[in-house]
């Protein structure tokens, strides 16, 4: 469970609240040429739906599921299914936000996208079916309200209601075979794994007792025998609880949030790049680790939010991607967002509030109230250098305060300049030879000598980066 099963690329994006007709379109237009690894949607089972909630409809109604038809404002099955085999032939995988610690939340009452009914008092979702037995018994949360209220003790972590949603019982057989049975529906179309949504909210042997009840993946679908379901767990840590991350490393790759903080820093001051990954912070080591500028909660005040750089700021933005996809740390993710002035809000959409289409303007930006920031030039270029650069180590760290640069291995050099401009003669790491800044489409280039160094340069206001990596100069 911790290859992603893309062919050794290293970048996936999240498409969030995009349609899955758009997603099957952009993987042969632009995923797949880009290098991109994957992509992971929004939680694609059938859920609670608010249309009387202000604003109507908000994102977050997603993470209410109903049952484990997939079926949401992005699409019906038929869609889902497409997506993923147009996607997978072109090389590009599928991660399905999967919400399997709780149904939907306390109170609500109504019929989803498929046709089934849910009652949130009632525990009774026919759907699947789940009713009051399958969920957490209320003896086992030490919290007064039943909701989790203390991050300090992992039986109220896991075993209450979080913010009011159903909890289910992760320890029965029925329950962890309801879950597997619903990954298997996704492995059998070739999904090529999840996010474990809320995964701090669930004791890590549920998890693996899923986990381990998940089929190999279909050769069918392009993927090596005994391929494994790719899992990353959703947990926050941000050394402010009894939860740590190591608990869940058996079971794959764990979500890095202390890394959206400590970056966050570090491009506001410089400086603070090199302590950007502190093992004495107790982040996850670098094979387990999940990482990411920001996602979906943190760019708008939910979890995990505080000290985090989004498209809001997009020269920040993009400096802070391109950092993070240049250095070796930790398996990456690309946010893709829309635009929103309201946290609750969510995606653009049509008079019955599926999602909109995403307008692809003739310069390759999005329109339509889509932001696409997987597409941003610096965004799209770092992606190939992560490719070209995969399994080398970092090496001739520089930092000035205001500029930053290191190589990867023989294979790739990176710098970057805080206020636009740099001039520096810097240890490159390079054979000798001639290179070019992929990020400028080779406008600029460097000349290494036979001692590793070159002049480097850079000028260019919104976009300070260079990257040179060996053979990656055309996509
Ligand atoms: C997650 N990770 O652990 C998701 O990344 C996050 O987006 C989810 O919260 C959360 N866990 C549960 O899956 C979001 C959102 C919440 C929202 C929930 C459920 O951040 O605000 O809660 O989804 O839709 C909403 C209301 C909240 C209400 C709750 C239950 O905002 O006020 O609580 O529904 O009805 C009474
Ligand atoms: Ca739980």
């Amino acid at each position: 469970q911790y290859d992603p099963n893309c062919n050794g690329k290293t970048v996936i994006v999240h498409l969030f609240e995009w349609k899955w007709s758009d997603i099957a379109a952009e993987c042969e237009r632009f995923l797949g040429p880009a290098g991109y690894c994957g992509f992971q949607v929004s939680p694609p089972t059938e859920h609670v739906i608010l249309p009387d909630n202000n604003p109507p409809q908000p994102w977050w109604q997603r993470y209410q599921p109903v049952s484990y038809i997939l079926h949401s404002r992005s699409g019906n099955p038929d869609e889902f299914a497409e997506m993923v085999r147009r996607c997978n032939a072109v090389g590009v995988r599928t991660y399905v936000d999967a919400v399997i610690n709780h149904m939907s939340g306390l109170g609500r009452l109504g019929v989803s996208y498929a046709g089934s009914p849910y009652d949130g008092d009632a525990l009774d979702f026919p759907g699947v079916p789940y009713s009051a037995e399958h969920f957490t018994p209320k003896d086992m949360c030490p919290s007064y309200d039943g909701n989790v209220n203390n991050y300090g003790d992992p039986n109220n972590v896991r075993n209450c209601y979080l913010v009011g949603l159903t909890d289910l019982y992760g320890a029965l057989d029925y329950v962890r075979e309801a879950v597997a049975g619903y990954l298997n529906s996704l492995v059998a179309i070739g999904v090529a794994g999840i996010r474990i949504d809320a995964a701090k909210h669930m004791w890590p042997l549920d998890i693996a007792a899923i986990t381990s009840r998940v089929n190999t993946l279909p050769t069918e679908h392009g993927f090596p025998p005994n391929s494994k379901f790719f899992v990353y767990s959703e947990v926050i840590d941000r050394n402010d609880g009894a939860v740590r991350v190591d608990e869940y490393y058996d079971v794959g790759l764990v979500t890095e949030f202390r890394y959206c903080m400590k970056l966050a820093w570090g491009i506001n001051d410089y400086g603070q790049l090199g302590g950007l990954i502190d093992y004495g912070w107790g982040m996850a080591r670098d094979d387990r680790a999940f990482v990411f500028v920001d996602n979906h909660d943190n760019q708008r005040g939910h979890g995990g939010a505080g000290d985090v750089i989004t498209h809001k700021t997009p020269r920040e933005y993009k400096q802070a991607v391109s950092y993070m996809l240049a250095h070796p740390y930790g398996f990456t993710q690309v946010m893709s967002s829309y635009y929103f002035d309201n946290s609750d809000v969510g995606p653009p959409h049509n008079e019955d509030y599926s999602a909109a289409d995403v307008i692809i303007k003739p310069d390759g930006s999005c329109d339509g109230g889509w932001v696409c920031e997987h597409r941003w030039n610096p965004i799209a270029k770092m992606v190939r250098f992560r490719n070209a650069v995969a399994g080398t180590a970092m090496e001739n760290y520089w930092n000035n305060g205001g500029a930053v640069s290191f190589s990867r291995g023989n294979k790739g050099f990176f710098a970057m300049a805080k206020g636009g401009s740099m001039t520096e003669t810097l240890v490159t790491g390079l054979p000798a030879g001639t290179y070019c800044n992929i990020i400028d489409d080779c406008a600029t280039s460097i000349t290494v000598g036979s001692d590793g160094k070159a002049l480097v340069q850079i000028n260019n206001y919104e976009e300070p980066i260079f990257a040179a990596c060996v053979g990656c100069e055309t996509g």
